[in-house]
């Protein structure tokens, strides 16, 4: 291999998303926003991009328009330095039929990889919030010789039923066992509440992963997912190392960024990260300039915050508000405002997600809630405030009380 490898980045943006509905009802999970002006995939995108990368494909299935329009919006690149940000739609080359996994994904999108010739592919999801240096993940993987590295990083064993969990020989990075999704897997020697997690992030030879995708493609009864079947295939070889998370070092990051990685797939994980993001010393920054998460640029007036019309005053406390957005005699607390958002007079809004373009009615209470680009909360009305009532008129309420509305719905009273 070169000594400066040519590396191609595949972004896998094909998942349903079904765990978060209703804000996938209408767009695919990489495309729901977040942070106010960002969609998830940006988080992906931004390290592969602050890493140096300047091929990346992004392979789209279900839902895709608007995380296609997101990404020739935002992603645009210079072609006169051949770099790309390209979403692929499913192609159908081998047959009619849709991607059967994240590795049929791969599979029928083998002539970008092909025409690219690169000596290593990176292959990372694209629905996690997080800071990653993939170089440092690139120098691991040369240096260990395995033929695939799979980034980890430790989690609590309670959710090891929704992750890949690696086991490691000792004082070695091999991986000796990858078991995807297990119900009762063992805790760390060190750390018996952990296990040390796969992030779905993926570093392969090239000919190693084309090799592993076709034998898997010849395979009737595999899932064709690179969880559950790529990664073991090179475990089973004993061709997998473990990348550790807490070794990256992200440019002007501190300590705690290495671990901070949410999976932001569910409702209650996806309304946790948005808290984490309006504490008064934020884990993860959105404000480090040495690592920028990169988002649309918006052509918006400034966030304003005013009186109402009969003066009362309002206030803005722990709370992130994007451009465009205005809040007149408004309380908020604890929230995340999308842009052009409008909330009146004597509204309150606490402990809530807004995406953009929302109206909150004078006197309206928004409350532990998430609502949706469009949503019109009306004069006076409540939402996450009464669960009963929450659930009456139809909307999504979790079992930890987050109440969610979908895009473009009235909340009336
Ligand atoms: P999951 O997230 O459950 O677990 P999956 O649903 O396959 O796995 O999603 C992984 C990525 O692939 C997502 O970005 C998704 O959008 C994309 N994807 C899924 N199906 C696709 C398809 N048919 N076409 C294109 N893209 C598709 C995975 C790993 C675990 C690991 C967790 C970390 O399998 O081992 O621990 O990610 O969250």
């Amino acid at each position: 291999m070169a000594t400066s490898p040519k590396i191609f980045g595949i972004v896998l943006a094909g998942g349903e998303g079904k765990r978060l509905m209703p804000l996938t009802a209408d767009r695919a999970k990489p495309a729901v926003p977040f942070g106010g002006q960002y969609r998830l995939i940006d988080f992906a995108i931004s390290n592969l991009i602050n890493s140096g990368l300047r091929q990346i494909v992004v392979l789209t299935q279900y839902k895709s328009h608007s995380l296609d329009r997101h990404i020739s919006q935002t992603w645009r690149m210079s072609p006169m330095l051949s770099s790309y940000v390209a979403s692929v739609p499913a192609q159908q080359r081998l047959g009619k039929r849709w991607f059967s996994g994240s590795a049929d994904a791969i599979l029928q999108s083998m002539n970008l990889i092909i025409d690219e010739q690169p000596d290593i592919v990176i292959v990372i999801g694209a629905d996690h919030v997080y800071r990653m240096d993939f170089r440092q993940m690139l120098d691991a993987h040369i240096a260990s010789g395995a033929r695939a590295t799979v980034a980890g990083i430790r989690q609590p064993i309670a959710l090891a039923n929704q992750f890949g969990v690696i086991d490691v020989e000792p004082d070695s990075t091999r991986i000796r066992e990858f078991l995807e999704k297990p119900q009762n897997p063992n805790g760390l020697a060190d750390a018996p509440h952990e296990v040390l997690a796969s992030m779905g992030n993926y570093i392969f030879d090239t000919d190693a992963l084309i090799e592993a995708v076709e034998a898997d493609g010849e395979i009737p009864t595999s899932n064709h997912d690179m969880g559950g079947d790529i990664v073991p295939y090179f475990v089973n070889r004993g061709e997998a190392s473990v990348y550790d998370m807490k070794l990256n070092e992200v440019p002007g990051s501190t300590d705690r960024d290495r671990s901070y990685w949410r999976d932001v797939g569910t409702i209650d994980s996806f309304f946790d990260a948005h808290m984490d993001l309006i504490s008064t010393l934020p884990i993860f920054n959105l404000y480090n300039t040495d690592w920028p998460i990169h988002s649309q640029t918006v052509n918006s007036p400034p966030a304003k915050f005013v009186r109402d019309s009969v003066g009362r005053i309002g206030t803005a406390i722990d709370s992130v508000v994007s451009l465009g957005s205005v809040l007149s005699g408004t309380h908020l607390e604890r929230s995340v405002v999308g842009p052009w958002t409008l909330a009146a007079g004597g509204s309150t809004i606490t402990d809530a997600v807004l995406f953009d373009h929302v109206r909150v009615g004078p006197g309206a209470r928004v409350h532990r809630a998430i609502l949706d680009k469009n949503v019109v909360v009306a004069d006076g009305a409540t939402i996450g405030v009464d669960r009963a009532h929450d659930l009456e008129r139809g909307f999504t309420v979790t079992d930890s009380g987050i109440t969610v509305v979908g895009k473009g719905v009235v909340v009336d009273r």
